[in-house]
């Protein structure tokens, strides 16, 4: 298909309550939406990069400049046979993984619509329902994380991943676990901690957690391994995983036994599907990572975790535990009876973006032909 137009829509929506991890809060929570034109189709992605650099060096500044020096002019005006084509349009760009991500997952979308099929049929998905949990910010008190926690569990959710830092890891965790005994739940660092706090992971055994999620520093993988052996709750890596080369080496040392995928930190879905079967032929399961997305976003998250080695329940919550009013139609609704959330069964990612919602939640725009 030729790329005859590619938009980069800059947009901002508030979130239902301000979400705080160990490396800040976020209260309105901004994206690209990438489109791509081709033969009166259009796929569309999001590139979930935030406005500072908390979480990855990649803002929205940097994944602009990215997209509109590099990467769109690489692949404008090209004839993709197939989106796994697109990476190695732009395969001298070092670096950028979620401005490159949301660029070849829109070829993706363009692609699968062209097909009339679901983006999960292109990625060979297994299923139609993907179980799922909520990520709970850092809360003010432990009786507030309670409540919110209860809250969420009377909604449906049935797997709690719950934030901490130093500070806020033992006790909160305590009181989640007494409140609720045999609930699926972990903890979630972003990176918060060091090997000297071995110890204090130690005692995390205790509350018979899933996993702990990226314990130590943003970029390391061998103190994760030291880690790993001391305790006996997996580890799960999320910031440290760039790329299937990381994911190779995280493996054979052994610094986690879980692995979150989340498409944008790898860079697109060709590296995620390589990932994945990696990781299922070294017997390491994944679950679906968020990005506090859109339904654009949510959509194709849907569709990734519907790959067999998803055998997790994946941070991808129901539309309005993040929006009022989202961009996309239809909202994503968690299905009560088994704490799951069906895979959209539309061509492509299987939901739109409404018109009127990206002029008012747009702050920039720009259209490339
Ligand atoms: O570490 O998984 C994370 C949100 C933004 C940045 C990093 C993370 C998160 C979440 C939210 O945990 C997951 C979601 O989208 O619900
Ligand atoms: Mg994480």
């Amino acid at each position: 298909m030729k790329i005859e137009r590619i938009e980069l829509h800059h947009i901002s929506q508030n979130l239902v309550s301000p979400f705080r991890t160990s490396f800040g809060t976020q209260v309105a929570r901004p994206c690209i939406l990438v489109a791509v034109h081709s033969q009166g189709l259009t796929g569309w992605a999001e590139c979930v990069a935030s406005d500072d650099p908390g979480y990855s060096y990649e803002t929205i500044e940097t994944a602009w400049h990215i997209l509109r020096d590099f990467l769109v002019p690489a692949v404008l005006g090209q004839n993709i046979a197939a989106p796994q084509d697109v990476p190695a349009k732009y395969g001298w760009v070092r670096g950028h993984p979620i401005a490159k991500a949301a660029l070849e997952n829109a070829v993706w979308d363009l692609h699968a619509k062209a097909q009339g099929v679901p983006l999960s049929q292109l990625l060979g998905g297994v299923r139609g329902r993907v179980e799922v949990g909520v990520s709970i910010g850092i809360q003010p008190s432990v009786a507030r994380l309670v409540d919110v926690v209860n809250d969420f569990v009377a909604q449906g959710y049935r797997r709690i991943k719950m934030k901490i830092e130093p500070g806020w890891e033992l006790e909160p965790i305590a009181a989640v676990r007494a409140q609720h005994p045999s609930i699926k739940l972990m903890a979630d660092a972003n990176s918060a901690f060091s090997l000297a706090d071995a110890d204090l992971f130690r005692q995390m055994d205790q509350f018979n957690l899933l996993m702990i999620e990226q314990p130590l520093h943003y970029d390391d993988i061998a103190d994760h391994a030291k880690l790993q052996a001391q305790l006996n709750t997996p580890i799960c890596l999320d910031e440290s995983i760039h790329s299937p080369l990381h994911a190779r080496w995280a493996i054979e040392i052994g610094a986690c036994k879980i692995i979150n995928m989340k498409v944008a930190r790898v860079g697109g879905l060709s590296n995620a599907i390589e990932i994945h079967n990696m990781c299922q032929a070294a017997g390491i399961p994944l679950w679906c990572g968020g990005m506090l997305e859109t339904g654009v976003g949510r959509a194709a998250n849907l569709h990734l975790a519907a790959m067999p080695n998803f055998t997790l329940p994946g941070d991808i919550s129901a539309t309005d535990r993040y929006y009022i009013e989202d961009i996309a139609e239809p909202p994503f609704v968690l299905n009560t009876d088994d704490s799951t959330i069906t895979v959209p069964s539309g061509p492509g990612i299987g939901v739109e973006v409404a018109p009127n919602r990206l002029a008012k939640y747009r702050i920039r725009q720009q259209s490339f032909a």
